[in-house]
């Protein structure tokens, strides 16, 4: 089933109730007052962060959501029921935008919950408007309108740690060494069409479509994806040792990032030579040793040796655990 990370619905919330005009028949009274209820209030629309992060999918098909209305007043000063409120489970990390308003939520926790659109209050039954200088009143409301607009969700995922890298640098496949993920692998650019999600000692890990040139202005894949990593805390940087020139690669992928969102510049990143195994050591020390002037954390791994994988897999941790 397709991921799906952007969707928008209409969704309204309940009307309120109207108040009615009701009289009181008591024996032997021809007339005894008003006993029109007032009107319930309509439900609320809420949103609620769940850990489901494949959930939006499940709503590919739905274009509306609403709220309960409230009932009406009634006879003998019953007032309607209030609506029930509507609560909509979003996975966590949605960004839900009012499209009406421009107002914004986001859903950062796990149980975070927002109100989103306010159900309308209940009208008022012509025994609310009774009083000394007015026994008989004729007068009643109705209830009012629920609160409705367009709302577009789009989902950015909270990883700890997102993988970037060109296509074909390995991601997918270390992703799948250091957690239980079962991410396709292929030796052609592109294999990863959707983000890919492991967990490794409850961080997540997410890798995403490799990034080309020019992605951050929509070549290839990977620009659709970087929302993705926009909140993730440690960027993972794959280089493979394949390549004749790491630092080129290294400053293509980089620039790629910040053209896409300059505030990536501030993220920690750790850079990773990966496919060690296909080079000759001596040619691996010495694209690590190029590689340092970008940073402090570098490693050399090799799926293939499960030692590298091993040590990769403790550093991170630690770093992560910072
Ligand atoms: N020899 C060797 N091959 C590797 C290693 N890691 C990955 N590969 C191979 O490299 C190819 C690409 O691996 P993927 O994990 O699919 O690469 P990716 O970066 O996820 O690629 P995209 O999803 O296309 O961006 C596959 O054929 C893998 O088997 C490694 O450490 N050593
Ligand atoms: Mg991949």
């Amino acid at each position: 089933m397709a991921f799906v990370d952007e969707i928008q619905f209409h969704i309204r919330a309940g009307n309120g109730g109207n108040g009615v005009v009701r009289w009181r028949h008591e024996k032997g009274k021809e007339f005894s007052g008003p006993s029109g209820g007032n009107g319930g209030k309509g439900g609320d629309v809420y949103i609620k962060a769940v850990s489901d992060i494949g959930l939006l999918s499940n709503y590919r098909n739905k274009k509306k959501f609403e709220a309960e209305n409230g009932g009406h007043g009634m006879k003998d000063s019953m007032h309607g029921k209030n609506g029930e409120n509507f609560v909509l489970d979003l996975p966590v990390g949605s960004v839900v935008e009012n499209l009406g308003t421009g107002e914004k939520f986001r859903l950062d926790k796990v149980g975070d919950t927002a109100m989103i659109l306010k159900g309308g209050r209940g009208g008022l039954g012509n025994e609310f408007f009774k009083s000394s200088v007015n026994t008989t009143p004729m007068e009643s409301t109705e209830g009012q309108p629920g609160e409705e607009a367009d709302f577009e969700i789009e989902l950015e995922m909270i990883a700890d740690c997102g993988f970037i890298g060109l296509p074909n640098a390995g991601k997918s496949s270390l992703l799948n060494a250091l957690t239980s993920a079962k991410a396709k692998v292929g030796n052609y650019a592109f294999t990863t069409l959707e983000p890919n999600l492991g967990e490794m000692y409850g961080f997540i890990l997410a890798d995403i479509p490799g990034l080309i040139e020019g992605a951050s202005e929509g070549k290839g894949l990977g620009d659709k994806f970087l929302k993705h990593i926009r909140r993730t805390r440690l960027l993972c940087h794959l280089i493979s040792a394949e390549n004749k020139d790491v630092v080129e690669v290294y400053k293509t992928v980089r620039k790629e990032l910040l053209e896409y969102d300059k505030e990536m510049k501030d993220k920690k990143e750790v850079i990773v030579l990966s496919k060690t195994d296909e080079i000759d050591p001596e040619d691996v020390k010495k694209k690590m040793e190029e590689l340092m002037v970008f940073g402090e954390n570098i490693f050399a791994i090799s799926v293939l040796d499960d030692r590298s994988v091993k040590s990769f897999k403790d550093n991170l941790v630690k770093i992560l655990r910072q």
